[in-house]
């Protein structure tokens, strides 16, 4: 196996016997295949396009969520992977069948094989198959960017949301990492344009949180634990919550988010549910822990799952592109209602989650709620009350070098303001960091991909001070990436022109030294260094 594509690949060059993941090699070659065929019915969609035919939605659900399949620590289940090959090869010869000319498609596009085939094809077709490496690292940061867009898309689906423009593009884009005849100069101009589409999608799922939920307003979380038997949500699918928390309506089970799933509670719409308790625990990397003491059932809707103990997998359920072997799925696709009574009824034979923290966490500065208070963030900038905002947004993770971001949150000035987003929060949203004239000194704006709320508010900072560049405010950005979401996230922000962005723990393996010179240069990309020289680079000498 060969996989390079999340923050904590092994030596920060490549896992090659087992992921550090916990994704084995027989899995691996799967999401390979599963890529490859992905690819393929992407190169026909394009062509059926070209010839003025329609592509069913369907056709745009199976891509993305092939793709979601294959993101870091989402789906570890080999069967649940064969299968979507299966169907992908299936729904292929369909859309074949409809095409006219076929002459130019690719080879991924004509390709299909019964099972036994699959272990050598995927042999032949993962990552290391691109042989030069600028290339190879420009397809991989694009079809990585891909699934991150997927996963968002996917989510916006689940709301009945849907951009078919984005799909295109991102079938397009997929079936052009195929083509040998795209120079590194057309595959990063291709890398900016998946940024652009990485905006509308993201503007796409908060159309469709929003419409569906309310904006998301300032609140206080509950961190502690109530006395009877809960279910814990984790993952990042709103829609999955919603029906869990209708159908668990009067059963004396009460929910609980985990990690990524914080901000539902930011939302209205989820308020007025009494058994909608608070947040238990901290980021995904924690769960083993975590898991264990909350003593109830777990639902993943999405990644991010760590193979689970003995202790508690009888417990873990997964759904939409989820998977575990061994571990239930809860089936349900776009439109349908999922049922959850399983869940419930295991969470009634449980004891209550035992008592980790207590307390309150303080969220909900999507875009809506920040610009309701625009005008005394406005004064307070003015004034000279915040000097700097810093964006410190993305994914949190194992790695012990991840505690430079509580350091360097707890050394920020005091007339700094830190926007977050996704789960690198848990590294500080639980110090005291205090506020500024009563604005707090961190604001949580909500998922990952609530990125886009924070380039809202960035859009409109510019227009409020009338600055022509959105480089001129007084932004610092300094993220931590792990997995393919915040690739989508990084190309967007690339894409709305924001320079001199920094990425952390370690810049990715899958960027070749050509492409990050293109990086650096272009966009002046740079790594993290000491929290103490970082301070000094951003702020000046004390
Ligand atoms: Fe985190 Fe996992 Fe949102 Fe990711 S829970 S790491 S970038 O899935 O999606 O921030
Ligand atoms: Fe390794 Fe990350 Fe790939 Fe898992 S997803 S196999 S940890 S590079």
């Amino acid at each position: 196996m060969f996989c390079y594509q999340c923050q904590e690949t092994a030596g920060c060059t490549g896992c090659t016997q087992s992921g550090v993941c916990g994704k084995k090699p027989d899995v691996a070659a799967m999401q390979d295949l599963l890529v490859y065929v992905t690819k393929g019915i992407s190169a026909v969609a394009v062509q059926l396009r070209a010839e003025g035919k329609e592509v069913a939605p369907a056709v745009n659900h199976l891509v993305t969520l092939n793709l979601f399949t294959t993101i870091t620590n989402a789906n570890f289940d080999k069967e649940a992977i064969v299968t979507r090959i299966h169907a992908t090869l299936e729904v292929k010869q369909e859309l074949l069948s409809q095409v006219e000319h076929a002459d130019g498609l690719p080879e991924a596009a004509r390709w299909t094989a019964s099972e036994p085939m699959f272990a050598a094809k995927a042999a032949q077709v993962g990552v290391l198959s691109t042989g030069d490496e600028d290339i190879r690292s420009l397809r991989e940061l694009i079809t990585y960017g891909l699934k991150g867009l997927s996963a968002y898309s996917k989510h916006a689906n689940a709301l009945l949301q849907e951009d078919t423009e984005v799909d295109a593009f991102l079938q397009r884009a997929l079936a052009a990492t195929l083509d040998d005849a795209l120079t590194t100069e057309d595959l990063v101009e291709l890398a900016l344009e998946t940024g652009k589409y990485g905006v509308s999608g993201m503007a796409l799922l908060d159309k469709a949180n929003t419409g569906a939920y309310g904006n998301p307003e300032i609140t206080k979380v509950n961190i502690g634990v109530g006395t009877r038997p809960g279910i814990l949500v984790s993952g990042h699918d709103l829609r999955d919550l919603e029906m869990l928390l209708e159908q668990t309506q009067g059963t004396g089970v009460d929910v609980y988010t985990h990690s990524e799933m914080l901000p539902a509670h930011y939302y209205p719409a989820f308020k007025q549910y009494p058994n909608f308790v608070g947040n238990y625990g901290n980021a995904w990397w924690k769960q083993k822990e975590e898991f264990e003491t909350f003593n109830g059932p777990i639902l993943m809707t999405t990644n991010c799952i760590v193979p689970p103990k003995d202790s508690y997998k009888e417990r873990l359920y997964t759904t939409g592109a989820a998977g575990y072997p061994g571990c239930k799925h809860i089936a349900g696709g776009v439109g349908t209602e999922k049922d959850f009574s399983a869940l419930i009824a295991h969470a009634k034979r449980c004891a209550p989650p035992a008592e980790i923290e207590r307390g309150e966490i303080t969220g909900g500065f999507a875009h809506a709620q920040v610009l309701a208070l625009a005008d005394q963030i406005v004064s307070a900038v003015q004034s000279g009350a915040i000097k700097k905002f810093v964006v410190m947004a993305g994914c949190d993770g194992r790695a012990k070098s991840r505690d430079y971001y509580t350091e360097f949150a707890k050394a920020l000035p005091r007339d700094a303001v830190i926007l977050t987003a996704g789960c690198a929060k848990y590294k500080y949203n639980k110090l005291d960091l205090g506020d500024i004239g009563g604005i707090p000194r961190v604001l949580d704006a909500g998922q990952c991909n609530d990125s886009y709320s924070l380039a809202v508010i960035a859009m409109k900072l510019k227009e409020v001070f009338g600055l022509a560049d959105i480089n001129e405010l007084p932004i610092i950005y300094n993220i931590a990436w792990y997995e393919q979401k915040a690739v989508i996230v990084l190309l967007a922000l690339l894409y709305l022109g924001v320079k001199n962005i920094h990425l952390g723990p370690t810049l990715p393996a899958f960027l070749s030294p050509n492409v990050a010179k293109v990086l650096v240069e272009n966009f002046g990309i740079a790594g993290i260094g000491s929290v103490e020289d970082d301070l000094e680079l951003f702020f000046g000498k004390a």
